[in-house]
């Protein structure tokens, strides 16, 4: 059997990293195909029913979970939903805040913004994705003895965990949408989350309709989004 060999460093285990150094002209290539592969991913609206099996989910949400966090605390629970009554539920909790906000709370600069994105209170992908990938984010811990153990950067470590999960997801040749029903609370009392949980983000996930149109719009060029220092 082989064993891990640890060193301690002040008086912590730690072990040797595995490093994924590539040869030099490995370099800029794998560079390139991945922005490649990302810079397809667009935000989708329209679902097939197609299933996508369990183990795909699971190993999406642990994908996720490699995310770096404050004092590696791991901040977020994953909810992943399948079964149709509750994401009628959902899709009816979030439709009634949409259309409060389209109808009242968004500013007519706001809804003006999103007019090339046509969005609106209707949410049918709440019911038609095959999975619905609800996180949450740990405002603290709670110990095995019920006191408050504090998380750190909260909203960071969960916001890149969900950088990474919207990146596995279309990796995996899935498509996803950040959706952000606002308030969310709703979520967390249909999903019976513990009283440190706030709802973080919403992602629907499974395959696209065919064919599906989104948005002719355009990514900001690096001149645009970048400075060097050299
Ligand atoms: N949460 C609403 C509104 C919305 C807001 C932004 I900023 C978007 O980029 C897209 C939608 C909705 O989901 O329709």
């Amino acid at each position: 059997m082989i064993t891990k060999s640890h060193i301690l460093i002040n008086g912590h285990k730690h072990v040797a990293y595995q490093s994924n150094v590539l040869p030099k002209e490995e370099l800029l290539k794998q560079s390139k195909e991945f922005f490649s592969l990302l810079d397809k991913r667009r935000s989708v609206r329209e679902y097939s029913d197609s299933p996508v099996p369990k183990e795909v989910i699971e190993t999406l949400i642990k994908t996720a979970s490699t995310a770096p966090s404050g004092a590696h605390k791991q901040p977020w629970t994953f909810c992943a939903v399948a079964n149709s009554n509750l994401k009628t539920k959902i899709r009816k909790a979030a439709e009634i805040e949409e259309k409060e906000s389209y109808e009242s709370r968004m500013s007519d600069r706001w809804k003006k913004d999103l007019k090339p994105l046509g969005t609106n209170m209707h949410k049918p992908f709440l019911e038609k994705a095959p999975w619905l990938i609800i996180v949450f984010k740990k405002v603290h811990d709670i110990s095995e003895n019920g006191e408050k153990e504090n998380n750190y950067y909260v909203n960071e470590s969960v916001g890149i965990a969900c950088g990474m999960l919207i990146t596995a997801i279309h990796n995996a040749g899935l498509v996803t949408l950040t959706h952000t029903p606002s308030p969310m609370n709703f979520l967390a009392k249909l999903l019976n989350r513990p009283s440190n949980e706030r709802a973080f983000l919403l992602l629907p996930v499974g395959y696209p309709k065919e064919p599906t149109y989104v948005p002719d719009i355009e990514r900001k060029t690096l001149n645009k989004i970048a400075e060097f220092y050299e």
